[in-house]
């Protein structure tokens, strides 16, 4: 089986009570956890631990959030923003939820430091999955930004381009922008390809406010809002193989 599962936002014991409800097995099962591991909850750091043996053996692998943008931005003691050389400082960042990670980064030695950012920094913004129910699909953390469009000779819309080159012009503002919920309908219906995102937590999406996953015929929202349990949001994780979701 292949899972997905994004912004689990430090909830260690609910992404371990998630792959117990899934039956997460290593040796069989596949997971993607699409960015935002880090920050709001309180083990975040812990979970980059619990996954990192997952991801050595290939039977996981972890997309960069924004989160964890922002922990290498720390970590290298800017922002990433072009052109303005901001810098990312401790408030900042406590204002984005990052307090825990600040403290559990502060507690590191320097030699943990610098693996730490290392991991974080080679962290892959897309992956490329296939579905017997979307066909081909791109996952990624926040989607595509309508500056960054790369079109295709037949005049579709190059999804994987489109988030090389926003990535490539603009990181920070990439992975912070909410654009793709905000893509005109001509637009999308020129995706090349399905686009699976997390970044956005459903019940913002959702007319009904529920955690419930936000599909569309173009792309699909799978955060459920674990960032946000205090507002009733959840983790929830959807199954690729058989178009399942999952919620604690
Ligand atoms: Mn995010």
């Amino acid at each position: 089986m292949l899972y997905l599962i994004s912004d689990i936002h430090g909830n260690l014991l609910e992404f371990k009570q998630i792959l117990k409800k899934i039956e997460f097995d290593g040796e069989k099962d596949n997971l993607i956890i699409m960015g935002d591991i880090l920050d709001r909850g309180p083990d975040g750091i812990a979970l980059l631990r619990y996954v990192k043996p997952y991801i050595l053996d290939n039977s996981m692998e972890l997309l960069l959030g924004n989160h964890e943008l922002f922990a290498v931005m720390y970590l290298n003691g800017v922002l990433g923003e072009k052109n303005t050389d901001r810098v990312l400082d401790e408030r900042t960042w406590t204002a984005f939820g990052g307090g825990d990670t600040l403290k559990s980064i502060k507690n590191m030695t320097a030699f943990e430091k610098k693996n730490l950012l290392s991991f974080l920094e080679h962290l892959p913004i897309y992956s490329e999955i296939s579905s017997r129910y979307l066909g081909n699909v791109i996952v990624t953390h926040t989607g595509i930004d309508c500056n960054n469009y790369v079109m295709n000779a037949d005049g579709t819309i190059n999804v994987k381009s489109s988030i090389k080159k926003a990535f490539e012009n603009n990181i920070y503002s990439y992975m912070v922008g909410m654009d793709l919920h905000q893509v005109p309908k001509k637009d999308k219906e020129r995706f090349d390809q399905f686009i699976i995102v997390g970044h956005v937590p459903c019940f913002r999406l959702n007319k009904d406010m529920s955690n419930k996953f936000y599909r569309t015929d173009y792309y699909m929202d799978i955060d459920a809002g674990a960032g946000h349990m205090e507002q009733g949001g959840t983790l929830g994780c959807y199954c690729v193989t058989t178009d399942e979701e999952i919620y604690l």
